[in-house]
């Protein structure tokens, strides 16, 4: 299945991210139309289509733009990683997870359909994904077969399951910055590693510049990892969309780290990132786009009411 997008060629990165997460949204929507059964597939509309910031399948835009590509050769891969994503917000504000009961600026999906439904719906949106990928035949074979086993290996025992795992059952056991490092590159690293992934493979990079994405997406996701860390400290519900101040018992790396220094290895990774990737796409719009998540969500951490450390953070 292919959705012709819209909005192609506006100019400065504000109007094309603009109209890319129109497009990204629009062809979400259309991806998962309410179909029978009714509240199963609301259930996984509600989980996807809220106040998502669309960062994974707008790096994935960004990076098919950057080498040539127009969006709707990279489409399809881009809404796939974005239904992962969803569904692994789905089962991790669950009850049995994070017991969390704001996503988004609303409800998470287990409070509005009911914790059976949530599971399942996860479940449909990850099927979904993999689906839309086998589907698209604008893409050569090879390259849907190497799509596939990406994500599902992003998805599997040594990604976003086997980190979330660890997350839930050895935060008393971790060893410091690397372990923690370790963790956060598979429950979050991972999928952006495939978002840069998947633009290199549309574009039909060397296997060793889709390498160089590969780790520096890792790299990246990474940071962004430690960002949510700090923002759980110093933002509010209002200014995150979510819950915050879930992690005050959890090894962090506002825990590990301080605020500040968090904050300095957010950017110490972020410029590292940038480099890297210029190297490969140039000073182009995968580049700036990195620049401006951390810059926006530095944003929303001074709005916050802090905790502690981030009083000190205000106070610097
Ligand atoms: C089977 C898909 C699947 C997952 C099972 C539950 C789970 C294992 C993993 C959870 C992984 C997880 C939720 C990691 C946190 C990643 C993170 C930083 C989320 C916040 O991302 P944003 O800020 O959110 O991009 P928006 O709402 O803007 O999309």
């Amino acid at each position: 299945m292919r959705i012709e997008t819209k909005n192609q060629g506006a100019e400065d990165l504000d109007t094309q991210l603009k109209a890319w997460r129109h497009d990204i949204e629009d062809v979400l929507d259309r991806y998962l139309p309410v179909e029978r059964p009714t509240d199963l597939i609301e259930a996984g509309r509600h989980g996807l289509l809220g106040k998502g910031k669309r960062v994974r399948a707008l790096l994935v835009l960004a990076c098919g733009h950057d080498l040539g590509l127009c969006t709707d050769d990279v489409m399809t891969g881009a809404c796939a990683i974005e239904m992962v994503h969803a569904a692994s917000l789905i089962l991790d504000d669950m009850p049995c997870m994070d017991d969390a009961l704001c996503r988004r600026g609303r409800e998470t999906t287990h409070r509005a359909y009911g914790q059976s439904t949530a599971i399942l719906s996860a479940i449909g949106l990850i099927s979904r994904a993999f689906e839309l990928i086998g589907c698209d035949s604008t893409l050569p074979p090879a390259v849907r077969a190497e799509m596939v086993e990406k994500l599902a290996g992003a998805i599997g025992y040594a990604g976003l399951t086997g980190g979330q795992h660890d997350d839930l059952f050895s935060k008393h056991r971790l060893n410091g910055c690397p372990d923690l490092k370790d963790l956060y590159t598979r429950k979050t690293g991972v999928l952006y590693s495939v978002a840069l992934t998947f633009g290199g493979l549309a574009a039909n990079l060397t296997r060793r510049e889709i390498d160089i994405l590969s780790s520096a997406g890792k790299d990246l996701g990474l940071a962004f990892q430690l960002l949510d860390d700090l923002l759980d400290a110093c933002g509010t519900q209002e200014s995150v969309g979510k819950d915050v101040h879930k992690d005050v018992s959890k090894t962090t790396a506002v825990s590990l780290y301080g605020v500040m220094g968090a904050m300095h290895e957010v950017d110490r990774l972020s410029s590292d990132v940038r480099s890297t990737l210029s190297g490969v796409l140039g000073y182009n719009a995968t580049v700036a786009l990195v620049s401006q998540i951390s810059q926006q969500a530095v944003a929303r951490m001074k709005i916050g009411s802090p905790s502690l450390s981030g009083e000190r953070l205000m106070e610097k």
